[in-house]
């Protein structure tokens, strides 16, 4: 009775789950969006093929079963076994024949998409992807900029991401590279390079998440990819590019930046201040960023003060070391701090969300 009350509830639990459409943080994750990219329309394409076998096979299994439960049912009136029957040597060979034919159309098919999603795009601009535990690393090889867990690209643009993991020493985990709604996934191992394409088609946010479990934060291992117009990236990169920190004139700032230098600067690099270290996230444009913590936080204020004082706390397994004992005046210093570096007029938080 309770086992199947439980059955019960885990089936219209599973139905709830399947009806309710993916969201997260208002986020549209529909990963055959076909505006968002040509390989979502090509995804797209397979899939049809591979659901209309499926019913295919469904209808004709569900209707051959039907069809003999309902000829052959018991109806009272036999008066002695009915005839047996060993095996059917035409039937078998059916059975097996049309599946392997549809398998291999299926395999045909999917190695067509392969090929096609493979092919490299002239001009594509190259962007390193680095997974970390937990978080990403972006790197414009032909610009020299890094930004982490946010990645700014033009519309319309081929971009050819080279995803790799870790530095192949001591951060040796496997992660993976997903855009949820536009592009993915590729696996970020360390010492490997594997590439991926594609060309953003429509402006907005997207959000992007880590597929490959890779530890305790796996679930919190995610960034933003903002597609903006070709103008607007142009004014984001150059502005990137062209970027060094100066000293603060403002008392509360330069109290920051002394704070920045003394507790921050040995793993983080902010242009101009510190160098950091490769396996902790870019700080420079930390002021462009609309999340905090790889993708999980809206980058306020209040969330960016909280993970400051007490990153591991909301993030577990993090590599950042918790500061208990500072004072909150000097977490808000660091925090508006962390915010005064950006490329000045751009405001990526109100993009279409997808
Ligand atoms: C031991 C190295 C280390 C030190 C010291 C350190 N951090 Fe971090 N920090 C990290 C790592 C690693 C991450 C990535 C955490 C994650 O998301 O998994 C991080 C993430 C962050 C982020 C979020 C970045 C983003 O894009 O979401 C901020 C902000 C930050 N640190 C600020 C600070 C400040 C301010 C200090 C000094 C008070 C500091 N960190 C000290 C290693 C360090
Ligand atoms: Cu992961």
């Amino acid at each position: 009775m309770l086992q199947r009350g439980l059955s019960w509830l885990i089936l219209l639990l599973g139905l709830a789950l399947a009806a309710e459409p993916g969201q997260a943080g208002g986020h549209v994750l529909n990963i055959i969006d076909p505006e968002a990219s040509a390989f979502n329309r090509e995804v797209r394409g397979l899939l049809v093929w591979v659901m209309g076998f499926a019913a295919l096979v469904f209808v004709v299994v569900i209707g051959a079963l039907t069809y003999v439960v309902i000829k052959f049912r018991r109806t009272g009136k036999e008066t002695s076994e009915p005839e047996q029957i060993h095996g059917n040597d035409r039937l078998e060979v059916i059975w097996t024949v049309i599946p392997t034919i549809i398998v291999l159309i299926i395999f045909g098919l999917t190695a067509r998409s392969m090929f096609r999603l493979d092919q490299p795009t002239p001009g594509a601009m190259v962007v390193e992807v680095r997974g970390w535990q937990f978080w990403w690393d972006f790197i414009y090889r032909d610009y020299g900029v890094r930004n982490s867990n946010e990645l700014v690209l033009p519309v319309g643009r081929p971009v050819r991401f080279e995803v790799t993991g870790g530095d192949g020493q001591n951060y040796d985990v496997i992660h993976s590279f997903r855009i949820t709604s536009m592009v993915g996934a590729r696996d970020a191992i360390p010492g490997v390079v594997t590439h991926i394409e594609v060309t953003p088609e429509k402006i907005g946010t997207y959000y992007g998440q880590c597929v490959e479990l890779c530890g305790a934060s796996h679930a919190n291992m995610r960034f933003r990819v903002k597609v903006v117009s070709q103008e607007e990236f142009d004014r984001w990169i150059e502005g990137a590019k062209a970027y060094q920190a100066t000293p603060p004139a403002d008392p509360v700032l330069a109290r920051g930046e002394e704070l920045f230098k003394q507790q921050c600067a040995a793993c983080h690099a902010i242009k101009g201040v510190s160098q950091g270290l490769p396996q902790n996230p870019d700080l420079t444009f930390f002021g462009n960023r609309t999340t905090v913590g790889a993708g999980m936080w809206p980058n306020t204020p209040e969330f960016l003060e909280r993970w400051i004082k007490n990153s591991p706390g909301m993030k577990p397994g993090v590599k950042m070391p918790a500061y208990p004992t500072m004072s909150d005046e000097d977490v808000k210093a660091i925090a508006a701090y962390l915010m005064s570096h950006k490329v000045e007029g751009l405001d990526f938080s109100n993009l279409d969300r997808f």
